[in-house]
């Protein structure tokens, strides 16, 4: 197929002279407008300034086309939020825009972006932004680090064409990363990509969880598993079943379809496959080396890639990480529905819908565990302090403290057997009613970090609380609400 492709390059090309020869026409002075004038990209001058356009999976912004590089103001918002992993599996997701993975940012070559990076008042945690299309220490995330409630604003110049990975670069990397932190950067080159019928956007990445593949309720992250790289869960954008069924990404018989595939890990290199296709082209690690007739690309962690080619006979065409059992049974699976008619000379048998998913990639066994018990009620034993106390714990104080009360060194304190905990304990009630800055030493070690103000009702802090001192060594205290409700308006 890659007859096509040339053919698609030169048609470019000679609309691409003929626009030229238009310009000469017009005025000779216009002929800076190509790219060869300048020494380097850094050089290109921006005209106006522009809103950028961002859109969550699988959908990509308008191609830039022609049009010239400008300031380009991109308005992102950080959102944690509880979503769906699978059928009866719920996760607390850290997002940028809304969705994993993070909306798509589509710039041309030149244009200077102004970043306006919001962490929405409701999160809980600081973050980041690192993008990798960036020239500058961090990527940005020096430049962007923000808490709760508050917004940071850096810019750069795009120097590189390219796709690119974004991604949160806050302590713990991993974890930020793991809980959905990542998303890609275009970088279009003056021209523009050629014209192709369908674009999308695709982007894996490997979840781990307290529980098992499909157990059920809300699961909270697993530092352990992400350290041993043993994922639970590995999808396509975000979730089992994103691009599967009625989300299927669709295209006729005879289009051309570009996929923007990343990887966002935060361990897996993803072997990109799509069943019955062969990628016509393919931008190799998202740079300018072109591959044709690939079967499959490998997609590094923190990398992507162009994949580009021309859907000749109608079916379900199945997108899968090859590395197997991910698909089929971790998730790593999706589909692209192309519809027309049937090209007997190409493809002479019958097209059967869902061919390739026997084990199901979604479909999972239904332990019969329930979740974690919500705080709703009040507690009338000592026991169902602990319990409520520890469903909120798990909601809550986990993702920082970690699921023994253990903290991660450098970063967030531990509660088990914490000396600071049980020397005062108006102290801690103060620090979860009030939140908590500068530094403090616990078990010998200093923290510097902020902790937010946990927006919790006496109930469910005299619970907590109850929880953290009767578990992990810590001193045995029975924290009442009215405990709670008396340091209220102490500050
Ligand atoms: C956003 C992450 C985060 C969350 C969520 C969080 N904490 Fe903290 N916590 C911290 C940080 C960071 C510190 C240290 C603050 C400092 O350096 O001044 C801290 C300090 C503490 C301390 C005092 C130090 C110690 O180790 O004894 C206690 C007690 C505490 N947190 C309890 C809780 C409880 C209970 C919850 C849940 C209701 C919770 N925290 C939720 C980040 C968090
Ligand atoms: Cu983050």
């Amino acid at each position: 197929m890659n007859t096509r492709l040339k053919k698609l390059n030169l048609s470019t090309l000679s609309f691409g002279v003929l626009l030229l020869m238009m310009l000469l026409g017009a005025s000779c002075s216009k002929e800076k407008d190509k790219t060869k004038v300048y020494d380097s990209p850094e050089a290109i001058p921006v005209s106006r300034e522009m809103i950028a356009e961002l859109t969550s999976p699988p959908n990509v912004p308008k191609p830039t086309g022609r049009r010239k590089a400008k300031k380009l103001i991109v308005n992102m918002e950080i959102l944690e939020k509880e979503g769906e992993m699978t059928d009866g599996v719920k996760y607390v997701y850290w997002t940028f825009g809304g969705s994993v993975p993070g909306s798509f940012i589509r710039t041309k070559i030149g244009d200077e972006v102004e970043f306006h990076l919001k962490n929405h008042p409701d999160n809980k945690l600081p973050h980041n932004i690192d993008l990798h299309a960036v020239t500058g220490p961090g990527g940005g995330a020096t430049s962007s680090f923000i808490s709760p409630g508050h917004e940071a604003q850096f810019s750069f110049k795009v120097l590189n064409p390219g796709l690119y990975v974004y991604h949160c670069a806050t302590a713990p990397v991993g974890m930020h990363i793991a809980n959905g932190m990542y998303g890609l950067i275009l970088v279009e080159p003056e021209e523009g990509l050629p014209e192709v019928d369908r674009e999308y956007y695709v982007m894996q990445g490997d979840f781990y969880t307290k529980g098992e593949n499909g157990d059920r309720g809300l699961q909270p992250f697993d530092m352990k598993k992400a350290v041993d790289e043993d994922a639970d869960y590995v999808v396509f954008n975000g979730k089992v079943g994103s691009l599967t069924g009625d989300n299927a990404i669709t295209a006729n018989v005879g289009e051309t379809v570009r996929l923007y595939v990343g990887n966002g890990g935060p361990n897996l290199v993803s072997s990109f496959h799509v069943i019955g296709e062969i990628f016509d082209a393919v931008r190799v690690e998202g740079g300018d080396l072109i591959n044709e007739n690939v079967q499959t690309t490998l997609v590094p962690a923190g990398g992507a890639a162009i994949v580009e080619f021309k859907v000749d006979v109608p079916g379900t065409f199945i997108l899968v990480d090859h590395s197997i059992f991910r698909a089929f049974n971790k998730g790593a699976l999706g589909m692209l529905k192309v519809q027309g008619d049937d090209n007997k000379k190409i493809y002479s048998g019958k097209q059967e819908e869902g061919i390739y998913q026997p084990e199901g990639g979604g479909i999972q066994e239904m332990p019969a565990e329930e979740g974690v018990a919500t705080t709703e009620e009040t507690a009338k034993t000592f026991e169902e302090k602990m319990e409520y106390g520890k469903a909120t714990y798990m909601q809550t104080c986990f993702a920082c403290h970690q699921a023994e009360g253990q903290g991660i060194a450098n970063a967030f304190p531990p509660l088990a057997k914490s000396d600071y905990l049980n020397a005062d304990l108006n102290r801690a009630i103060d620090i979860i009613l009030h939140g908590k800055t500068g530094e403090i030493t616990v078990n010998g070690e200093k923290y510097n970090s902020v902790m937010t103000k946990q927006d919790l009702t006496d109930e469910e802090i005299s619970n907590v609380l109850t929880y953290v001192y009767n578990s992990w060594g810590n001193s045995k205290k029975e924290i009442t609400p009215s405990m709670v409700a008396s340091r209220r308006n102490v500050h």
